[in-house]
Formats: C-alpha cells, structure tokens, sequence
C-alpha cells in the first residue's frame, strides 16, 4: 500500500490545482514502483497539525481519486475517521476505508456497511494530539486484540463482511518503542487471535528516531528492515512510502521463504 499524501505540506508550491495532479502523479509512480493498493489521505495525523475541516478534505481528496480513476482500476484506500469523506469516496470509486479511529465515529459503522468496501481498523490509545505522551498498557498485545475483536463484532453485526476487515495494531499510536516492537513481533498472534489479515505500517516513523537516533530522511534502511520482518511475521499489506526499495526487499526474501 502507497501513501498518497494530499496536504499541503507535502504538495505545497502551486496551489490546490497542483496539489491534486502532483497528487496523482505520485499515485502512479507508486503503482509503476510495484504498489498494490494507494492509500490517500487529506488529513496529517501528526501532533501539532492543524484539523482540516470536512470540505477541505473533500476539496483534497476527491479530485484526486477522481484523477486516479480516470486512467486505473488499481485499488484505492481512503484515509479517513469522518463518514461524510467515507460516502463521498465510496461514489468516487474507492475500495477501501483505513480508520485510524476503528469506525467508532457516529455512523461511521454504517456508513462503512452500506459502502460494500473493504475496511481497516486500526488500534491507537489516545487522539493524536497528546496519545504519546504516557503510553500505558497492562499487556499490550491482549488490549490491542480485544480492542480489535470488539470493533470487529461490531462491524459485524452492522452487516460488514468478515472478509471485508482489515486489522492493524497501529503502530506509534500511543505506544512506546517497547510496544510498537511487542506488536511487531506479535503479528502472527494478531492475525490468529483476530481472524483477520494484519495491515502495518513502520514506514519512516518515530519509533525508528527512538530506536536508532535517525532523522526522518535517514530511515530507509529501518523502515524496510521492519517491513520485511513484519512479512515474516505474517503481516498482509504494508503501508509505506518507498514502494520500489521496499517492493524488491519484501519480494526477495519472499522468495527465499516460499522456495521448496
Ligand atoms: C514519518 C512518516 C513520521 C510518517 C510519521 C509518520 C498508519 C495509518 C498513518 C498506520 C494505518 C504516519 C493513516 C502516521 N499511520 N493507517 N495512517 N496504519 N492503517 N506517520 O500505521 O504515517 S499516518
């Protein structure tokens, strides 16, 4: 899965016009680099940024889904906590709803059901703006799946097919580098315990600053390391930002594991 960042941090220069296009040029430099899925989001989840507001994200997102679906059927997975995006984006010819916040919206659930699409329910502690300040788990493993396996009976019962959900233990989400590596090496027993395929996404993110003092452009390497251990593991899809580097690791070292 690429990510497909539309904010205007990352496609700043030119304007909402351009924004957009240089949006869905990324979008098919991912594709052409290997990736399966694109993941867009409007919103940075990043503490400190400012919330966007629904029609700004709409204003982000749709036309560039739009742009993506005029030339491709390649699956597109929409980032986003707010239904009304949800709806807009499932018109628009999206497949997949990734929510950081599980569907626990108001309506969210619904919404979601009635799209048809697949969706990821990620696990965080807290909300983005303070969730690592104090991290506290008993035994994160078991709360991360029992959070997980409630969301899932719930996404269920509103009519959400089994083979539909997507689960992901989030990580840096209101976790230290202690549990972000507790999940990782607990994927397995995600996929087990959950009945569902495990989403991670490692890529370029703090833990690896904590565990290696690296800048944010200076974790390739671990971010790839971790993604190929996640597979290992039995994750199913990786969310990342370099597809082709990480694209040739994971298919290396799957043929590796897969030859008889
Ligand atoms: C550098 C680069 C520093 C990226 C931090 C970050 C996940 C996710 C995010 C995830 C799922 C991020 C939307 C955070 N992370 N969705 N989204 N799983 N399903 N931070 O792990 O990339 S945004």
């Amino acid at each position: 899965m690429g990510i497909v960042n539309v904010t205007p941090d990352s496609f700043s220069d030119g304007g909402k016009f351009h924004a957009a296009s240089a949006a869905v040029d990324h979008a098919f430099t991912l594709l052409e680099e290997g990736a399966d899925v694109l993941d867009i989001g409007g919103e940075s989840t990043r503490p400190g940024a400012e919330p966007v507001s629904l029609q700004q994200e709409l204003d982000r997102v749709i036309p560039v889904i739009e742009g993506i679906r005029q030339h491709t059927n390649a699956p597109i997975s929409i980032d986003t906590y707010k239904p009304e995006v949800m709806l807009a984006c499932a018109a628009a010819g999206v497949d997949m709803i990734n929510d950081i916040n599980a569907l626990q919206a108001e309506n969210a659930v619904q919404v979601a059901a009635e799209s048809g699409l697949f969706v990821c329910l990620m696990h965080k502690q807290g909300n983005p703006q303070t969730m690592q300040d104090a991290p506290q788990y008993a035994h994160v493993e078991d709360e991360v799946v029992d959070f997980l396996n409630q969301r899932i009976a719930d996404c269920e019962q509103a009519g959400i097919a089994r083979n539909k959900i997507i689960v992901d233990p989030g990580i840096g989400f209101g976790k230290t580098l202690s549990h972000n590596l507790q999940l990782l090496n607990a994927v397995e027993r995600l996929r087990t315990r959950t009945g569902s395929e495990v989403l991670i996404g490692v890529s370029r993110k703090s833990l690896i600053d904590k565990l290696l003092a690296r800048d944010v452009n200076e974790r390739l390497p671990a971010s790839i390391g971790l993604a190929v251990q996640a597979v290992l593991n039995g994750a199913r899809i990786l969310r990342i930002h370099d597809v082709r580097a990480t694209y040739d690791a994971v298919r290396s070292i799957e043929a590796v594991r897969d030859q008889e």
